[in-house]
């Protein structure tokens, strides 16, 4: 058996069978990409993809929130991308053809990292898709860099060149590299460090977020953004993040007003023996694809008009 093969072999979301988890059927198209190859310290967020898929089948499928079963819209799992030949250039290659298939076939792809840089690939397939997309970008980090480490591809540049010509709300962010600062500050950029953020009431920042982000949106969640506390499996920690309720509300806000073209979850590093944070990752994705499943009003290729109704979360 080859590495490829024994991949393969991840368990589906929700350890859904049958019609909901057929590629055909499902309405939610889980990508795993067990990847962090780009640091040179390898962060162990390759591990992080099967991590929420196990944790995935000890979930309620029943969502007490939204009174519904969000799984029966259907969410198939992908067989994974992995590193092969080529280096992180051909894996992103493989990610943007493989996300860029999923929309055109009407699905919504949700990636589970991995590393940040399979979102450069992710968003470039999604900006193809729907141009006037908003990019809320969720994270402790910038990701602005130009370079790191000698690649262009490397997590800390994810966003850089995706930056330039989308429209980017950041949120969460709490470690920002002196050189990225100016670039917080492009007219086609919102963002939202904490330290502003905790200096008002919460809803105040969930109401300007959801209101900046436009019609359509690919959002990108690095697990970093929330407080180390009850994420504590990431490579770079950092103090004072978002506690889930937060979370959620950011994105029932938004998901609520905007049509989500895809998703991804990305830096999971599990630790051993530690299974929360792992259950947390997996509940993220279910609650994502609950709020989306509730609005709705889905984002297809060529369809949805900038002006396409959506139906609040709260009906
Ligand atoms: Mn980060």
């Amino acid at each position: 058996m080859t590495g490829a093969e024994s991949h393969s072999a991840l368990p589906p979301f929700l350890g859904l069978t049958g019609n909901e988890a057929d590629a055909g059927f499902a309405r939610f198209h889980l990508l795993p990409v067990p990847y962090d190859g780009t640091s040179l310290e390898r962060s162990g967020a390759r591990h992080g993809p099967e991590a929420i898929l196990r944790a995935s089948r000890l979930l309620e499928r029943h969502d007490e929130e939204l009174m519904m079963d969000p799984s029966r819209l259907g969410i198939a799992t992908a067989p994974p991308i992995t590193a092969g030949v080529g280096g992180p250039e051909a894996l992103l290659e493989r990610v943007h053809r493989t996300v860029a298939q999923m929309l055109s076939a009407g699905k919504t792809p949700i990636l589970l990292g991995g590393e940040h840089a399979i979102t450069a690939a992710a968003g470039e397939a999604a900006l193809a898709a729907a141009p006037r997309l908003t990019l809320l970008h969720i994270d402790a980090h910038a990701d602005l860099r130009e370079s790191w480490q000698g690649s262009i591809h490397s997590h800390a540049c994810a966003l850089r060149r995706l930056s330039e010509r989308t429209h980017l709300v950041s949120v969460g962010l709490r470690s920002v590299a002196a050189e990225e600062i100016p670039l917080l500050s492009r007219d086609n950029v919102r963002a939202h460090l904490m330290h502003a953020v905790r200096r008002r009431p919460f809803s105040e920042a969930v109401t300007e977020i959801s209101e900046a982000v436009r019609r359509h949106v690919y959002i990108s969640i690095d697990l970093d953004a929330l407080d180390p506390s009850i994420m504590p499996s990431v490579p770079r920690p950092e103090p004072g993040g978002l506690l889930w309720w937060e979370l959620l509300a950011i994105l029932r806000a938004v998901i609520a007003r905007s049509m989500v073209v895809g998703v991804d979850v990305v830096n999971l590093a599990p630790v051993a023996g530690l299974e929360a944070p792992n259950r947390l990752g997996a509940r993220l994705v279910q609650k994502i694809i609950g709020y989306i499943a509730k609005c709705q009003a889905f984002w297809r290729p060529g369809g949805g008009a900038d002006d396409a109704p959506t139906v609040p979360v709260s009906r």
